[in-house]
């Protein structure tokens, strides 16, 4: 451990709401970070616990509920299992996934409010909110809709707008409603219970602007910005029926606010563990004991929570730890476009599993590579596609495989006994030595990417030795020599087994089955002599395939599919013009032409000519549709034209005698405008 006042670690990651499954982007923010460091850290030997659980209060979860017809218990039933299927499918270690619908949770949040309450930790205040007469309710943020003061999206949400992505408030909303019923909302005065942050300012600044300088540069910054702006009294009980009611008297029709008892579920959850396995100890020693070091997994959405709201909480509770570090990610993006549930703009942790069967650590690589550390990242299928095939085959797979091979071609699976070593071998022993060192430093300061580059360049080292030495050749002319090559090439393939072993489990696994060692030490990672000559492997198999073109194409259609879905969705024609007199009708002069010639303007892209057969003396007509029309596919064709439109001159002479009536599609493309019926040229519109 990187600070030795401290002699175990618990490791909690945030609370998925359990309203939806999960997908790459939690993936990658949160859980696959959480889980190489857990394993890491058990590698090591140290005591740690893995943290996790569904976060299952919240109005989203209601909103869902009230959209399926059914009960909030139903949907985070429902969701719970999918996403704790989802987690453990994809190997992440945790040493509980538990609810904040447990008994245990609902019993211990609520205990903690109460000492908070007795010991008269909140404020109590009377406020106006926004009320639903209709519905006789009072609304949550979330619960509230209308146009975003910013943008002037519609259906802004009163915490959010997700066009813009502002945070707003439900005040800031132009003309709110509520969300369900779609009613106009008046304000009406509650009482609720609220923790006063202003009066825990100095001591926050001090433990994070002063204590805790090697928090990521994002977090700390945004604690600093929250506390320079001065922090304000926040609420911590809502007027809701889904929740854990206030345990106080006359606060009948109230819960604790979602973000009050969301993360005292990593105690209960805790609790639930310890209680159940007392061999882990008692939690509170793992959550009280000051020689426990306390670390947070989340996503930047998440920050103030876990860094402010929470040791807050915590502080004034009086007993408990405060957290060491606070990793928190910022967001990945899918091509190029915000993840978003709601939108379905997302790839499925499920859905992948069927997609890619026996391929998590390919994703698990791929989100590492491209984790949004340091500012957001784009996951794109090129790039999954790339890193599979270039990385993980080309690199890592093909190395191990060539080894593997060789080792059985050569001496029947038995690891070889080596001979002198020359500079060369010396060379490539010496670049692996410190790996070791300089994953460990990497991952105790949470740079998840940098470390697997640290392992994968272990890869390429191999590669390039192997190549460099050319066994297959050297086979013939010094086969003495060859049984040094492989020895030193078995030896790197062990220190990828272990060197991956937190960041690609599955693979690490398989491969040390390959290699006939159920477990390895990571101390002995940047050994040179972990396989010992004489011992014998298993049969080798490939580590990784490559994945073809055509499966990232159906991946990529997929989501086009999605874009197109969502386009439809949101499709709103523009709003009327001011009404007109019939009599301004009637001066249009709307006929009907049938297109005799059509050909493209000479140095105009977009212009199209058109002799129009007009039922008198027919007519020439430019129109700005050459980009969406191949003059042949117009001809013969009846259209309708305005005729009495004062003629219009282009700047190369030609003058246009009209314009043909087309319809603009929402992306800006022309549809020419016809008839259901052939009629006679010149036949008037009406
Ligand atoms: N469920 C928000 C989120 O998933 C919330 C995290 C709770 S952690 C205590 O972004
Ligand atoms: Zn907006």
């Amino acid at each position: 451990m990187e600070n030795k006042k401290f002699k175990r670690t618990t490791v909690t990651s945030a609370l998925p709401y359990a309203n939806g499954p999960v997908h790459i982007g939690h993936l990658a923010g949160v859980y696959v970070p959480a889980d190489i460091y857990v394993r890491y850290l058990r590698l090591k030997g140290e005591e740690v616990l893995f943290i996790g659980g569904s976060d299952e209060h919240g109005v989203p979860v209601t909103i869902r509920a009230k959209k399926e017809g059914c009960t909030p218990q139903d949907v985070v039933d429902r969701y719970h299992g999918i996403i704790k299927n989802a987690f453990a499918d994809f190997g992440i270690s945790f040493d509980v996934y538990s609810r904040t619908t447990s008994k245990t949770h609902h019993q211990l949040a609520s205990d903690f409010f109460k000492t908070l309450y007795e010991n008269g930790k909140f404020i109590e205040m009377e406020s106006e909110q926004y009320y639903d007469e209709g519905a006789k309710q009072f609304l949550s943020d979330r619960n509230i809709k209308g146009q975003c003061p910013r943008c002037h999206a519609e259906d802004a949400y009163g915490d959010q707008c997700e066009k813009c992505g502002s945070t707003l408030s439900p005040d800031e909303l132009i003309n709110p409603v509520n969300v369900l019923t779609g009613n106009p909302l008046v304000k009406k005065p509650t009482k609720h219970w609220y923790l006063p942050l202003n009066d825990h300012q100095p001591w926050l600044e001090e433990w994070i602007l002063q204590g805790h300088k090697e928090w990521r540069s994002n977090v700390y910054g945004q604690c600093k910005s929250w506390l320079d702006a001065g922090l304000k009294p926040r609420a911590v009980t809502r007027d809701l029926e889904w929740g854990i009611p206030v345990p106080v008297e006359g606060a009948e029709g109230k819960v604790l606010y979602v973000w009050f008892d969301a993360p005292i579920g990593y105690i209960s959850n805790t609790k639930e563990l310890c209680d159940a396995h007392p061999e882990k100890g008692s939690w509170e020693t793992w959550w009280k004991d000051p020689e426990t070091r306390l670390v947070h997994f989340i996503g930047k959405d998440n920050i103030v929570f876990h860094c402010i709201v929470f040791p807050a909480m915590l502080k004034a509770e009086g007993s408990y730890i405060l957290p060491d570090n606070v990793p928190g990610n910022e967001f990945l993006n899918l091509e190029g476009d915000k993840i978003s549930t709601s939108r379905n703009w997302a790839v499925w942790l499920h859905e992948y599993l069927v997609d890619f069967p026996g391929k998590q650590d390919v994703l698990r690589y791929v989100l590492t590579a491209n984790a949004p550390e340091t500012k957001d990242n784009d996951f794109t299928w090129k790039d999954f596609q790339a890193r599979n095939n270039n990385e993980l085959v080309a690199v890592y797979g093909n190395f191990v495989n060539r080894a593997l091979q060789l080792t059985q071609k050569y001496y029947d699976g038995v690891v070889p006994a080596p001979g002198e070593l020359t500079e060369y071998d010396k060379e490539t022993l010496a670049e692996f030595k410190d790996v070791k060192e300089k994953v460990e430093r990497l991952l105790d300061n949470f740079k998840f990417r940098d470390a697997q580059k640290e392992a994968m360049n272990l890869a390429r080292i191999g590669n390039k030795y192997i190549a460099d030495c050319e066994p297959w050749k050297v086979i013939k002319t010094d086969p003495e020599r060859v049984k040094t090559i492989i020895y030193i090439s078995l030896q790197l393939t062990a220190n990828l087994a272990i060197a991956f072993e937190p960041f690609l489990p599955f693979s690490s696994e398989k491969l040390r089955g390959m290699l006939n060692m159920p477990t390895f030490e990571w101390a002995s990672l940047g050994n040179t002599d972990i396989l010992p000559a004489g011992h014998r492997l298993a049969a080798p198999s490939l580590l990784f395939e490559k994945i073809e073109d055509s499966v990232i194409e159906a991946q990529v259609q997929k989501l086009l599919d999605t874009k197109k879905a969502n386009e439809d969705a949101d499709y709103k024609a523009n709003p009327i013009k001011p009404t007109i007199a019939f009599e301004d009708f009637e001066k249009l002069d709307i006929r009907v032409g049938t297109v005799l010639e059509c050909e493209r303007v000479p140095k105009m892209k977009k212009l199209l000519k058109f002799k129009i057969a007009d039922g008198l003396q027919d007519r020439t007509i430019v129109s700005g549709i050459a980009e969406h029309y191949q003059p042949e596919e117009l001809v013969g064709k009846q259209v309708l034209f305005i005729a009495n439109l004062a003629p219009r001159q282009f700047k190369n002479g030609l003058v246009s005698e009209g314009m043909i009536l087309s319809a603009e599609n929402f992306d800006g493309s022309l549809a020419v405008t016809s008839l259901l019926k052939e009629v006679k040229p010149g036949s008037e519109v009406k």
